[in-house]
């Protein structure tokens, strides 16, 4: 078995536990795992011809666990394919034996109509496509399980948060504005959605990794989004916010400065879906077996920490890997390093104003900072299984805002309200009819009993001839719930009592201190960040006066972040129209200067040519594996490098294939003459000052690692590599030793940090 071939890991029991996702881990214990391999079995070099049944998933993937389209539980596996049997068939299970020639009159045709197999083929594939999600159509996925630690128990009665409640959940992570084929790593809003598959239903909670959102009320939704997508006439640009009409409609409605402040910060460019915070932005409200209410804000906290790319790895990602953040959910799951996030709730009374320190609570725009209300985790969510089959899983999956369970109800937040009647309607198009919840990822792992019958793609066969209340032909089922156990109680809360308005509360009109907040709160060099990336996106708008128009809105948050931004534009600092408030930063709102662990990080160790040795490179390997990181080898060439006494070690990529932002690191073992196939004078990677010394990939791999403030190792002669990369002298960040175990040591700890952040200017 090589390195890449986990054959041997396939069928390895698998802990289904109750309702509960599997526990891939154990399988995956039988050796470390280099992730990407593309199925689960090894291919021969000739065309299988001997019959056999379909092979299984790879050992980290699984399907929606089995329930029939009513909620039962099926005795059917998660991993069994859908496909059945050793012979291809028809649609209707017709075997065939042939699927490469129509069926012609004579080898010249011409082809007859009557050849089923050929009409049924290609109507499917006709139809293969469904409409994308109008925003969030980019997105990836994964199973789970989600663990109540109890702390929630007092405020809800939802039986997923009492003490020790384990519940199945299924995560879909996704980009806004790009089509489905868009880049990952583009700046912008991601979608954190969870579907919890409760004992007592589907509860969603279809958040995002930003808490505040650009409008206050779901009127404004199709506004702000047909003013980010790309413009209408040349459908330009794809997936971005850096174009006329987005800061058209941003400068002039200015409720979405904040979000859109958020959005030039580094939140809007994440290094991994698995180092994103999550929150439910709104404010809902929990009831308890009491009948009590409290008001509370949803946070998803990413154990690895929150974590960014730089703009430049970001760009370079969105053309070299536009499946970086999807490739790096799968690859660490695979790699068995399950990610992790604890929700947490802030609390907050259930006044009648709905008001919290100065704060609307149904104003989405705002947060409310953690210093003044602590967030208190109630669970853990762990992703641990990969999608069985995107189309089926993640494309399919219809998250519902308003997917309650008793317990947890929604609050009068007027942006919420909308999502209430969009996400319904939305799966209509999408889904092609009424019966979406039928499909496997979005059955209920509960019962359904719900008189709603028949339409498009019916897959219950119910019984019974009264699907009507009151009715007695059926016995009277289904009965209605006790008030202790139902869903969908309105909780009495009192509404002020009014005349019919289209106007917001006066305590929406404030949209600019908490921008102000949020960019005070961020350290020097995220603020510098912030700078960069409004210079950047208002410099790719045409119109001087939208530019402008946005100038002043800076000028409305802060003079010094305006001044910098407008002298990039080349234009004058426009005074504030408004007097700035004195905001107390609130320093949760930054992303630096703690420790976080680094699993799943993907260590590159480059290897130069006929090293002699390659006991360092075993030692480095071993260390990071057992770090629970992901080593690559990077050599000149593909294959298997060997040395004649371990075992080979196989080469992941080589200096053409790699490229600085997939690795959160590099290590040295030695410093690689330039390859074969290196041509410094048109090698589209560019040369190194040191051309004929050095390989001129790796001198760039070096020089960008560098520049991203990555930490950087090596041993040998990888001193020379540092010099010939035209590094300064005595670089910060940079670990040069002799033993690889230390230096992997030694580099963990800078890992540690995400970046080094000092060789960032402020
Ligand atoms: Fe959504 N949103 N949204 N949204 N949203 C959709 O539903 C909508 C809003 C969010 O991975 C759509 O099934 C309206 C806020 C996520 O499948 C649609 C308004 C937040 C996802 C829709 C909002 C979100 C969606 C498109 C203004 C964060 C992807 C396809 C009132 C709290 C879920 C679909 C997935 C998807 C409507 C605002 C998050 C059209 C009308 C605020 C994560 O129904």
């Amino acid at each position: 078995m090589t390195e890449n071939d986990n054959s041997g890991l396939v069928g390895k029991a698998r802990d289904i536990a109750g309702e509960v996702a599997h526990e891939v881990k154990a399988a995956m214990s039988a050796g470390p795992i280099i992730p990407g391999t593309p199925g689960s079995g090894t291919p021969t070099l000739e065309e299988p011809t001997e019959p056999r049944d379909p092979l299984p998933p790879k050992p980290a993937q699984h399907g929606p666990i089995p329930h029939s389209p009513t909620g039962a539980p099926s005795k059917d596996s998660d991993t069994a394919a859908a496909q059945q049997g050793a012979r291809l068939t028809t649609a209707t299970g017709v075997p065939l034996r042939d699927t490469d020639h129509s069926l012609k009159a004579g080898p010249r045709g011409p082809v007859l109509l009557q050849d089923h197999h050929l009409r049924e083929k290609i109507m499917h594939f006709d139809h293969e496509r469904i409409p994308e999600r109008v925003v969030h159509a980019r997105g990836a996925a994964a199973h789970g399980v989600f663990r109540s630690n109890g702390a929630a128990s007092e405020l809800t009665k939802a039986a997923f948060l009492a003490e020790g409640a384990t519940t199945p959940v299924f995560t879909r992570f996704s980009t806004v504005l790009g089509s489905r084929g868009s880049a990952d790593t583009v700046r912008d809003t991601r979608g954190f959605a969870v579907k919890f598959y409760t004992t007592e239903g589907n509860f969603d909670l279809v958040g995002n990794n930003i808490p505040v959102f650009f409008i206050q009320d779901a009127i404004k939704f199709p506004d702000v989004i047909h003013a980010g997508k790309p413009h209408p006439d040349v459908e330009i640009p794809q997936a971005q916010s850096a174009h006329d009409t987005f800061w058209d409609f941003v400068s002039l409605h200015t409720e979405a400065q904040h979000h859109a402040m958020w959005n030039m910060s580094d939140r809007g460019i994440p290094r991994s879906y698995r180092m994103m915070e999550g929150f439910g932005v709104h404010t809902f409200r929990l009831v308890n077996a009491e009948g009590a209410t409290t008001l509370v804000k949803f946070h998803w906290k990413p154990r690895l920490g929150v974590h960014s790319l730089t703009w430049e790895e970001a760009q370079i990602a969105a053309g070299v890997d536009p499946d970086f953040h999807r490739r790096d959910l799968a690859d660490a799951i695979e790699a068995g390093a399950h990610p992790e996030w604890d929700l947490g709730v802030q609390v907050f009374p259930d006044t009648p104003e709905q008001m919290f320190a100065g704060i609307d609570l149904l104003d989405s725009t705002k947060i409310i900072p953690e210093e003044l209300a602590p967030v208190q985790v109630i669970g853990t969510m762990t992703l641990n299984a990969n999608p069985g089959n995107y189309f089926a899983e993640t494309e399919q999956v219809a998250f519902h805002a308003g997917h309650f369970v008793p317990g947890i109800d929604a609050t009068d937040d007027p942006l919420f309200q909308g999502r209430l009647f969009s996400y319904l309607d939305t799966q209509l198009t999408r889904l092609g009819g009424p019966n979406f919840d039928q499909i496997p990822i979005n059955r209920p792992h509960a019962p359904v009993n719900d008189m709603l019958r028949d339409g498009f793609h019916q897959d219950a066969v119910h019984t019974g001839i009264a699907p009507y209340k009151p009715n007695s032909l059926d016995g009277g089922c289904p009965f209605l719930a006790g008030e202790d156990m139902s869903g969908f109680i309105d909780v009495p809360h009192p509404i002020e009592a009014s005349v019919k308005v289209r106007e917001n509360p006066a305590t929406f009109d404030d949209h600019y201190s908490q921008t102000r907040l949020f960019y005070r709160s961020l350290t020097p060099v995220e603020q510098a960040h912030v700078a960069q990336a409004y210079t950047f996106e208002l410099g790719k708008c045409y119109e001087q006066a939208i530019k402008e128009r946005q100038l002043q809105a800076l000028a409305n948050i802060d003079a010094e972040l305006c001044a910098t931004v407008a002298a990039g534009l080349g234009l004058p600092a426009p005074e504030p129209t408004i007097p700035l408030t004195d905001e107390t930063p609130s320093p949760a709102l930054s992303q630096i200067g703690g420790t976080w662990p680094i699993d799943g990080r993907l260590v590159g160790i480059v290897v130069p040519d006929g090293l002699q040795d390659l006991s360092d490179v075993r030692t480095a390997r071993d260390a990071i594996f057992a770090a629970g990181m992901v080593p690559l080898v990077v050599a000149s060439k593909g294959g298997m490098l060997t040395d004649g006494t371990g075992d080979p070690i196989p080469v992941q990529r080589t200096f053409l294939t790699v490229r600085s932002i997939e690795l959160d690191t590099i290590l040295l073992a030695g410093a690689p003459i330039p390859g074969l196939d290196a041509n410094p004078a048109v090698d589209a990677k560019g040369a190194a000052p040191s051309v004929g010394i050095l390989d001129p990939r790796v001198a760039l791999l070096v020089q960008e690692a560098y520049r991203h403030g990555k930490a950087l190792g090596g041993w040998g002669d990888a001193a020379t590599v540092l010099e010939g990369s035209g590094l300064p002298d005595a670089p910060t960040g940079v670990y040069i030793g002799d033993d690889a175990a230390d230096v992997v040591t030694n580099v963990m700890t800078l890992l540690g940090a995400h970046r080094v952040w000092e060789r960032f200017p402020a």
